[in-house]
């Protein structure tokens, strides 16, 4: 290629390039309007300053519909902005956790992951773009906040247009623009995410547990990629290294368009696993997101094991971990709306346990200070300080590693949790696509109510069960090691007994408004523990519906997805 060269280009501004939970998710059909992607990448590098000079950024994503296009609008957007190095994963192919252990591995000034998610994917699907720092950390919203203040002013992008480089294969690729280097790594998807992972757990007693032994027969398992990008993670992992045989690895080829499936590993969407783990002989099944952060787990006959309970159990275990024999555990932390169970580990074992805002990036501030070593989401994610995103392979084999090292099957393993701590059961409702003005006039209803002072002390009965309001709050989080303030993260209304009820919107949706209550009670009767946490939590349930006026606002009889 001869000398390449930087074009600036007139632009339009473009409203509501506002990052949400994580990261900007629109339609396909948003992204593909003329400069609009653009816009949003020259915003991200320019929010980065004065750092970008000269700097390395890695570049990967779910592979979802437009993502090569993408990668394309990256490197040309990214050579004429100054940077030296693009890391790339092949085919634009990286997750979640894989993009955050290549920044901290090579030392990259941070990276661009190209995903929505669990939301659907192709034509008519979303598309997502997220900007990780360089502790490989979703940006903090100091960072999100000032990218989209650049979307609202911008006027002009710079690119070089002529450049052009082939990401199928792995190669590195140096061209001159404007008279200096620019180099293209394409690197292997899966080598540095595979490597961590044998570093971190015990691969030989998992071979163990999963192949069988004179003494106990093998642990069969059953994995489901979603048709996301975990599939060449889990074929390398489970596959070659753990001796998992082929069949036993489904919809492990990523797709752009998730095959039409809704790559989000919940009861509802992964229905697939587990109704053929509930009909088959296996042990044990895990399916994971779209861009591979989120994990579900389920035993025998599908016991679903819940992400709040999941925290808690693998908190109580981590010590049969290598990664985490070696670096001791300096903290837990969870997001609010998750299932309080981990909680009852710290105090026991003594550990510092911190409640953040929803969304991985709130955790990272506490890594980076040696305060946090394991966290987790209800919302299927679960993580640890190995990187800074959320990790659903790492989720997957912890819960291996733990389950080879007791000899106990996953429900077991549960009941006996229970039996120690008492159980926190937790469900959650989505009620997706609702009328976004209603929604939000909902909010505020609730708001109003639960701010009011006569609020506190409040009997709520339903059935024969009363709760007396303690505490009703929009809930803010001021972060221990940087002091920035998050405020209106949800509303919280906290009752006398302990339990919970929390009304969010979500911040990933892409169109309308979702509507997502969280339910939590705890118990401490043993003859609880083995209930339907629908049941438990009906009373609960009933009174959140009723206080929120959830049906008169938004037209809604039942959820979407129960939890
Ligand atoms: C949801 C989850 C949240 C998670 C976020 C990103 O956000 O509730 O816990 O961190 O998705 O997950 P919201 O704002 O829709 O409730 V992922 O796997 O979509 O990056
Ligand atoms: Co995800």
């Amino acid at each position: 290629m001869s000398t390449l060269t930087t074009a600036i280009i007139d632009t339009v501004t473009f409203e509501g390039q506002k990052p949400g939970t994580s990261g900007l998710r629109k339609a396909v059909k948003i992204f593909q309007q003329q400069h609009y992607t653009e816009n949003f990448i020259q915003a991200i590098l320019d929010a980065l300053g004065t750092s970008l000079a000269g700097s390395t950024l890695v570049v990967g994503g779910d592979g979802r519909y437009y993502s090569k296009e993408a990668v394309q609008k990256i490197i040309k957007i990214a050579a004429a902005n100054g940077v030296s190095k693009l890391l790339i994963g092949q085919n634009g192919i990286l997750s979640t956790p894989a993009v955050s252990a290549i920044i901290r591995k090579y030392k990259t000034l941070g990276g661009i992951l190209l995903t929505a998610s669990h939301n659907p994917g192709g034509p008519d699907g979303d598309f997502g773009i997220k900007f990780n720092c360089e502790n490989g950390g979703p940006a903090p919203d100091a960072v999100t906040n000032k990218i989209y203040e650049l979307t609202t002013s911008l006027k002009q992008y710079k690119i070089v247009n002529r450049l052009q480089i082939d990401i199928d294969t792995v190669k590195s690729t140096t061209v001159q623009v404007d008279g200096k280097p620019f180099t293209v790594d394409v690197i292997d998807s899966v080598g540095d995410y595979v490597a961590l992972m044998k570093e971190i757990f015990d691969f030989d007693c998992i071979k163990k547990l999963i192949q069988g032994s004179d003494e106990r027969p093998p642990f069969q398992i059953l994995i489901n990629g979603l048709n996301g990008v975990t599939g060449p993670y889990v074929k390398e992992i489970y596959g070659k290294e753990l001796g998992v045989s082929d069949a036993n690895l489904v919809n492990c080829v990523p797709k752009e368009d998730f095959g039409g499936l809704h790559p989000d590993p919940n009861l509802t969407y992964a229905a697939d696993l587990v109704d053929a783990v509930k009909a088959g002989p296996y042990d044990f099944g895990a399916a994971f997101d779209g861009d591979g952060d989120r994990n579900m787990i389920i035993g025998k006959k599908a016991f679903f094991v819940n992400p709040s309970d999941s925290l808690a159990v693998l908190a109580a275990n981590l010590n049969v971990i290598p990664y985490f024999k070696k670096t001791g555990v300096k903290g837990y932390a969870r997001s609010m709306p998750t299932g309080a169970a981990v909680d009852r580990v710290a105090q026991k074992t003594n550990i510092e346990c911190f409640q953040v805002p929803t969304g991985w990036k709130y955790f990272g501030n506490l890594m980076d200070a040696g305060r946090l070593s394991l966290c987790g989401e209800e919302s299927f994610g679960t993580g640890s300080d190995h990187i800074r995103e959320k990790d659903g392979i790492w989720a997957s084999l912890a819960w291996l590693n733990v389950v080879a090292s007791l000899g106990k099957s996953v429900e077991q393993i549960l009941l006996d949790q229970w039996s120690t701590y008492g159980r926190n059961f937790f469900t959650r409702y989505d009620y997706e696509n609702c009328d976004a003005d209603k929604s939000n006039d909902m909010m505020k209803y609730i708001e109003d109510l639960i701010g009011k002072p006569e609020f506190v002390g409040t009997k709520f009965t339903s059935g024969s069960k009363t709760y007396v309001a303690k505490e009703g709050d929009n809930y803010s989080y001021k972060d221990p090691i940087d002091a920035s303030v998050a405020s209106k993260q949800g509303l919280r209304i906290l009752f006398e007994d302990g339990s919970r009820i929390i009304f969010r919107l979500s911040g990933t949706g892409s169109s309308g408004a979702t509507i997502r209550l969280y339910i939590e009670s705890y118990e401490s009767d043993p003859a609880t523990y083995t209930q339907d946490p629908q049941m438990v939590l009906k009373p609960l349930v009933d009174i959140a519906l009723k206080l929120s006026k959830l049906q008169e606002y938004t037209g809604r009889d039942k959820p979407t997805v129960i939890t």
